[in-house]
């Protein structure tokens, strides 16, 4: 059997790392192959944030540099964008449906706590994800844009208002702090599984280790865990 559980619920699993990374397409191929495997719709990718709603727009308005807001207050609409995500998350998962994530809780709580704001620590960022469906698998696509730079390479780095490359490496390392550094030390947040995928080799490459790593993980629990 391919990424199942024992209990028949779907998996809620997470792809996570900087801007460009290559979150969506990997998460389209995955999705793609956990479909050939197990049957087509059992598997979905979920955007986030979703800009379609109305929370989501004003986000995406943001991100653009369309309107300024204050940092707790974007904070918290990303927040509450994923609020509004979560019953539809669950009913998929209930009904057996395998849900990937293209970002999620530890971008909400990495974007704000880079931006190293006094009054922002990480306690008051993390306050209101608390509750939220917690990942089975997170896996950090991990590049390195202080060395390798490999992000300007990648198509319409730049547009975003967070897509600045100094921001991308303090990111990089809040998202170490709350994921854990895939060695020895933990993270701040559970978020399930991590594992740590290295997101600069190439495309076919990267969809194959992140299948590799998907297959060897057995989730057992029935009912899907919270983020505390
Ligand atoms: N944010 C997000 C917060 O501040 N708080 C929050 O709570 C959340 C959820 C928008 C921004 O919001 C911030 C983080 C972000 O700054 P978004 O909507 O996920 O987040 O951003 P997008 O612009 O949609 O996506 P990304 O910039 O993160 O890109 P991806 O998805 O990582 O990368 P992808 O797959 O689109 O690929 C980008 C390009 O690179 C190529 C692709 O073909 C594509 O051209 N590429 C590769 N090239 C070479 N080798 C590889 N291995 C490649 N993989 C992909
Ligand atoms: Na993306």
């Amino acid at each position: 059997s391919t990424t199942s559980t024992s209990k028949n619920r779907g998996l809620l699993i997470l792809l996570e790392g900087l801007d460009r990374a290559g979150k969506t397409t990997q998460c389209q191929m995955l999705c793609n192959s956990l479909n050939e495997a197990n049957g087509p719709g059992s598997c979905r990718v979920q955007k986030v944030p979703d800009r379609t709603t109305q929370i989501g727009q004003m986000i995406n308005s943001y991100l653009a540099s369309k309107t300024t807001l204050p940092d707790q207050s974007i904070h918290l609409l990303f927040s509450a964008n994923r609020w509004e995500l979560r019953q539809t998350i669950l009913d998929s998962i209930y009904s057996g449906q395998t849900v990937i994530l293209d970002r999620y809780v530890p971008s909400g709580v990495a974007y704000s706590l880079a931006k190293g704001v006094a009054d922002m620590p990480i306690d008051w960022c993390i306050a209101p994800e608390r509750g939220l469906p917690r990942p089975d698998i997170t896996l950090f696509l991990d590049i390195e844009p202080e060395h390798a730079n490999i992000q300007s390479t990648r198509e319409d780095f730049g547009q975003e208002r967070y897509e600045v490359s100094e921001f991308q490496v303090r990111v990089r390392a809040c998202f170490k702090e709350i994921l854990g550094d895939g060695e020895k030390n933990s993270g701040v947040l559970d978020m399930g599984k991590v594992i740590t995928i290295d997101a600069c080799k190439d495309i076919k490459t990267v969809a194959a280790d992140i299948w590799q790593a998907v297959q060897s993980q057995d989730v057992e629990s029935s009912e899907i865990a919270t983020i505390t």
